[in-house]
């Protein structure tokens, strides 16, 4: 199956973090078949006062379905020094979230796909379109005509990951 996944940070050495993150995913079996570039991106949401983000997303592909792609997701923020209980939308040093998997939505208490910053979060449009121009959501949303809604969002284009 093919997914996609979104990375973000601003603690620490953040293009270092996203890079690490990478590699765990491959390291546990997960191929990569695309990276964005990494975008730095102000904080969205419920705390604005932190550092600017550094986010970039990947395309993968893996049999893992959705929830056990989290826990993996779940296990690299963890070994990568992720407090749990940290405060909701606040600093962290990675970010390993499932943007979609598959053709079908999912939904659990636990996961929700296609994710809804999709629509949202010009830090998750911007580096998914990179890598995939046509990207379609199941309700056959085009993600390039969701663009518009998040242009006050500003995003800056980096370097490679
Ligand atoms: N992640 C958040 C909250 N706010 N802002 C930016 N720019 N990038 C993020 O990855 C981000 C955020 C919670 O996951
Ligand atoms: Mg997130
Ligand atoms: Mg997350």
């Amino acid at each position: 199956m093919f997914g996609y996944l979104g990375l973000g940070s601003n603690v620490g050495d953040s293009a270092a973090n996203l890079r690490a993150a990478a590699d765990a995913l491959e390291a546990a079996g997960v191929k990569i078949l695309a990276r964005a570039s990494i975008y730095i991106t102000a904080p969205q949401g419920e705390i604005l006062d932190q550092p600017d983000f550094f986010n970039s997303a990947l395309k993968i592909e893996t049999e893992l379905p959705p929830l056990e792609l989290l826990v993996l997701a779940k296990s690299i923020e963890h070994d990568m020094g992720r407090d749990p209980n940290g405060v909701r939308h606040g600093p962290r040093p990675i970010d390993v979230d499932i943007l979609m998997l598959g053709e079908e939505p999912f939904e659990s208490e636990r996961l929700n796909l296609p994710h809804r910053e999709i629509s949202t979060r010009r830090f998750v449009l911007e580096p998914l379109l990179e890598i995939e121009p046509d990207f379609t959501l199941p309700d056959g949303t085009r993600a390039d005509s969701l663009l518009a809604g998040v242009a006050d969002q500003p995003v800056e284009k980096r370097s490679s990951l």
